[in-house]
């Protein structure tokens, strides 16, 4: 059977673009057709200037958000990264083989070391590191295949490419990977800057639509979305992003395709109003379902509790294979 695994960051509040890239299809597709895990990456959220406090109550949001999504623990292992220590213990050994220039190539290292500095602030070393421990992630459980979203391929191919060398080096011991993206929304714009990514961790929360927002903010937000000075509703990307992320988050709200929806709207006004409600529509049972999980935190825990320990006994005996590979005495 395949295996499947991805993972979501606590940096901030999920969003839609969690959601219409990434989520949608783990819970629609993935946990049926494959083995898969789902885990909180939270070690990666410590890659930049955080709150402990804050960091630890969006683990448990985001837990909560992924079963109200839809997880089922019947089929699927939903964890916390920081409860399976093998994930720390196989990217060390990554990072033997991986180089500095890799690392510094990294798309996402550049942007968010050049934000961090523009903030006034250091850029942490694992910062640069974070793509191996999510190699390590991944490659710890033989993932055959990761669903994210456009802007984490980057860092399967780094992935792969570990793999690839550690197996010709020290011995064959990883599966290699391969990443998927869907098809509609791939990568889900910012509504006021329809040039950059709806992002979690932005400051500005008027351009990103929450998971947990309220219908009327919704509205409020896919309203005043930016698009152009034209008239027409036409798909064009370079051209018309604005209208474009519009036609997108509606096609993959409801099951539509961008260009054939293109023809159907008269007005920037009516398309817009059809995107909101078919956010609030989509957002509808997630959020009736987190409250009710919220009342009861010991369902939650008692999935994480039982997913780390199903996580560890999958991941320890490829993390002690290649600790052997690489020159590492066994325990004695
Ligand atoms: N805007 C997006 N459009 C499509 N997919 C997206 N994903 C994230 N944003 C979009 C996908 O969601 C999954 C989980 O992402 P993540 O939490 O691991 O981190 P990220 O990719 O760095 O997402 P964010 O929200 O932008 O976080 P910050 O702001 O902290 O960097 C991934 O599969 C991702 O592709």
């Amino acid at each position: 059977m395949t295996r499947v695994f991805s993972g979501i960051k606590p940096t901030g509040h999920l969003t839609l673009g969690n959601y219409l890239g990434a989520m949608r299809r783990w819970v629609d597709v993935d946990q049926h057709r494959s083995d898969a895990l789902f885990c909180v990456v939270d070690l990666h959220a410590l890659t930049v200037d955080h709150d402990p406090a804050r960091v630890r109550r969006l683990s448990r949001q985001a837990a909560t958000l992924l079963l109200a999504a839809g997880l089922d623990p019947q089929l699927c292992t939903v964890f916390v990264q920081s409860h399976v220590d093998e994930h720390a213990r196989l990217s060390y050994v990554l990072e033997c083989v991986a180089t500095d220039g890799e690392m510094r190539r990294m798309i996402q290292y550049k942007e968010k070391a050049a934000q961090e500095r523009e903030r006034g602030g250091s850029v942490r070393l694992s910062l640069l590191t974070y793509p191996v421990l999510m190699a390590a992630d991944i490659l710890a459980y033989s993932a055959d295949e990761v669903p994210v979203g456009d802007d984490q391929t980057q860092h399967v191919e780094l992935t792969r490419d570990l793999a690839l060398r550690f197996n010709q080096r020290y011995g064959h011991t990883f599966v290699v990977p391969k990443a998927t993206t869907p098809q509609v929304a791939a990568r889900v714009m910012n509504l006021q800057e329809p040039a950059s990514k709806m992002g979690k961790s932005e400051d500005s929360g008027s351009g990103i639509v929450y998971l947990l927002d309220e219908p009327d903010v919704v509205r409020k937000k896919v309203m005043r979305a930016v698009t152009d000075s034209g008239q027409e509703v036409v798909y064009d990307r370079e051209g018309r992003p604005g209208i474009a992320n519009l036609l997108e988050i509606l096609a993959a709200c409801t099951g539509g395709n961008p260009e054939a929806l293109s023809g159907v709207y008269e007005s920037y006004g009516s398309l817009k109003k059809d995107t909101a409600e078919a956010v609030v529509e989509i957002l509808k049972p997630v959020q009736a379902r987190h409250k009710e999980l919220c009342a009861d935190p010991g369902y939650v825990e008692g999935v994480l509790r039982d997913g780390a320990e199903k996580a560890r006994a999958m991941a320890r005996p490829t993390v002690d294979t290649a600790y052997r590979a690489i020159g590492l005495l066994e325990p004695v």
